[in-house]
């Protein structure tokens, strides 16, 4: 059977998403999409997903559909992925999951009463073989973990990213893929800024440094730096009692020209983590085919969007310390 998906908001990452399941994966095909911006869902349509006719809302979407992908701006998700679970339907939505944490507790209270999983968040870190790698090195070799440097940098952002958008738009993967590398909850946040560069305005801190403390007591710093120029560049060093281990760098050609020794740099956080995006949505097509979820679940969406939370109130007191409390985990989620 060929599950039909239907997209909800076709910008960069929802038509990027309709062309790997038209044409990179297998047992799905794009069916249906709908775009507060009418020319975004033509121009996907056209482009990618000729099959797939345009709705006027997420909900005729929804009904048209087995499964979702929640592509829109994140303020807009939680209201997309609730009329998703009302549905009964399999939803994927991108990450965040919801701007606030009470939203996505919302989901999470929903997705309990529903009795099953139905969502998937887009945190396709846990999938991309350098993190799976690293994982997996600090797991059997590395001696407890004490301490991650972790780096996240873009060459430039739009104009409309302000200070808090480091947080909830950014750091959240980090904020994610650092508590699944290390298996552990946070327990407080902490922000700093140093000086900043020139390249950025009044709306926007840049850079910032955002320190983390876990429930076992590794300490994490993650430096978030979204107009460095050179490259989009996701740095992560783990260190343990027994040694270091280093989320390795994408293949690139390394050079030796005109007396330089030169490996290139990646420019656009779309090249950077191409493949997981198939993984997970293949995954995400595997469990929609039982009517069910996998993968980083409403959970991880809420833990991240707690801590997420905190880290921005922090950014209001920077150098304070603020505490991160997490509520029980649901049987769901075990
Ligand atoms: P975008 O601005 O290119 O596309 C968003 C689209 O959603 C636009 O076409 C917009 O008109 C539409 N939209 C907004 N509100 C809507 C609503 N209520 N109903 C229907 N359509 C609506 O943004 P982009 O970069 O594609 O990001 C979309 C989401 O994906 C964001 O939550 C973002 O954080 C996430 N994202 C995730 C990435 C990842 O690495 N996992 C990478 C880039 C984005
Ligand atoms: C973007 O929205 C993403 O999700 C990318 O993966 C991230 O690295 C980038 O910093 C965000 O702006």
């Amino acid at each position: 059977m060929t599950l039909r998906i239907g997209i909800i908001g076709t910008g960069a990452i929802g038509t990027d998403h309709a062309r790997r399941i038209n044409r990179v994966l297998s047992g799905a095909e794009v069916t249906a999409v709908t775009d507060v911006n009418r020319d975004n869902a033509e121009a996907c349509v056209a482009g990618v997903a000729p099959g797939a006719q345009i709705l006027g809302s997420a909900e005729e979407v929804i009904a048209a559909s087995d499964a979702v992908l929640v592509c829109s701006w994140g303020a807009a998700h939680e209201a997309q992925v609730l009329a998703a679970i009302a549905a009964g339907k399999p939803c994927f939505c991108e990450k965040p999951l919801a701007t606030e944490a009470y939203g996505a507790r919302r989901i999470v209270e929903a997705e309990e009463a529903m009795g099953r999983r139905l969502v998937q968040v887009g945190f396709m870190r846990r999938y991309d073989r350098g993190y799976v790698a690293l994982k997996e090195t600090v797991r059997t070799r590395l001696g407890p973990p004490l301490m991650i440097h972790a780096a996240h940098r873009n060459p430039t952002v739009p104009g409309r990213y302000r200070t808090p958008m480091a947080i909830h738009d950014t750091l959240i993967h980090e904020i994610d893929v650092l508590r699944w590398l290390l298996d552990d909850e946070y327990v407080s946040a902490q922000v700093i800024f140093p000086r900043a560069t020139r390249h950025t305005h009044a709306g926007l801190r840049d850079p910032q440094i955002v320190l983390l403390e876990t429930a076992k007591g590794v300490r994490i710093d993650v430096e978030i730096f979204v107009n460095c120029r050179y490259g989009y560049d996701i740095q992560c060093e783990v260190v343990g009692e027994e040694g270091t281990a280093r989320l390795p760098e994408p293949t690139a050609i390394p050079t030796r020209l005109g007396a330089v020794f030169g490996q290139p740099i990646l420019m656009d956080w779309k090249d950077r983590f191409i493949d997981s995006y198939d993984v997970e949505l293949q995954d995400f097509l595997k469990a929609a085919a039982q009517g069910t979820a996998a993968g980083p679940s409403a959970w991880d969406g809420y833990v991240a969007a707690i801590t997420a939370d905190v880290c921005a109130q922090a950014q209001e007191r920077p150098g304070a310390i603020l505490p991160v409390t997490l509520p029980a985990r649901p049987a769901l989620y075990a």
